[in-house]
């Protein structure tokens, strides 16, 4: 049996790579000079995309597609694929959702660590022999402060369960309140902004959340607020968020993610009062292992005429 031809817009970890190439004729977008020219060329003959989060799947790319039957997506936000576009043609669209979700989780409480806790400064202090002159500054205590969550999908999930063992008095914001989870719903993004020490971001990006995070958000988080964001880059107004940073009309910012990736605005770099991470909420060797494994699994359930895992269309 011929492999089915599978275009994939960037590389997976390197253990998933042989076990791609032994099942698939792989197309790799992110190797050719021309890709317009390699999509163009083999286009009849693609079956699959196989893309990340960060990449996904742009209109363009799956209208050059004419046989293209499903698209599967190595993260759970599938914010860069156009749905529609796949709805439509009735491409299947599939992502690697719950395999991620405790690691994001532990990266965003590791931000609010980091952030209220100082633990950059903190290391500076050491490294740069200042520690031998006298004592850091004081840093602010996390545990018992009031969180706020905007998006309480599973990784907002997780992010409270790890919040509650910190004392922490957890509200949260989305689309509808979850009446089975024991914390409170707050319909207004600006009131739970207003009402919390600490915002952090894990609701899923698009154009029904793009810039949400706003100037007024920032402000009625307060010059003692922290702000964690573990979500896409789109669901800030990235300029309000550097403004409020850079004239201290918050206090600090823990950014797992930003527009642009990874050529972000190189004004977060000037600010010290932010820790940047380079969009890493899922990377450990043992989740993207599971996530690769999801991803070959969709695929393979796909060839063979098996329900797919984790269908997103
Ligand atoms: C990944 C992600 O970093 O799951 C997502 O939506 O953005 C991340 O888990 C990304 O997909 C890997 O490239």
């Amino acid at each position: 049996m011929t492999k089915p031809t599978v275009l994939m817009t960037g590389p997976y970890t390197e253990w998933d790579m042989p076990a791609m190439e032994q099942d698939y004729t792989l197309l790799k977008l992110w190797e050719a000079d021309d890709r317009d020219a390699l999509v163009a060329h083999h286009a009849a003959a693609v079956r699959a995309i196989a893309t990340r989060g960060d990449l996904g799947a742009s209109t363009q790319l799956i209208a050059a597609l004419p046989n293209l039957e499903i698209i599967g997506c190595f993260g759970v936000g599938t914010d860069g694929i156009d749905l529609e576009a796949a709805r439509a043609r009735g491409i299947h669209v599939t992502n690697t959702p719950d395999v991620l979700t405790e690691d994001v989780a532990d990266l965003a409480l590791g931000l609010m660590i980091s952030i209220t806790r100082k633990l950059s400064e903190g290391e500076r202090h050491l490294r740069d022999g200042d520690w031998l002159k006298g004592n850091m500054p004081l840093a602010t205590r996390l545990w018992g402060k009031r969180l706020g969550i905007v998006g309480m999908g599973r990784i907002g999930q997780a992010v409270a369960r790890r919040a509650a063992a910190f004392s922490m008095d957890i509200a949260y914001f989305g689309r509808s309140a979850r009446t089975e989870l024991p914390y409170a719903f707050v319909p207004d993004l600006v009131e739970l902004s207003r009402r919390s020490d600490v915002l952090v971001a894990t609701l899923a990006g698009g154009p029904a959340t793009k810039g949400l995070l706003d100037a007024a958000v920032f402000d009625a988080l307060g010059p003692e607020g922290y702000f964690v964001n573990v979500a896409r880059g789109s669901v800030v107004d990235e300029p309000a968020l550097i403004a409020a940073l850079q004239s201290h009309r918050i206090k600090a910012a823990g950014l797992d993610v930003f527009l642009n990736e990874p050529h972000i605005d190189r004004r977060f770099l000037a600010l010290d009062n932010v820790m940047l991470q380079p969009h890493h909420g899922s990377g450990t060797v043992e989740t993207r292992q599971a996530m690769g494994q999801l991803v070959r699994d969709n695929l393979a359930s796909h060839f063979v005429g098996r329900p797919l895992l984790t269908p997103v269309v």
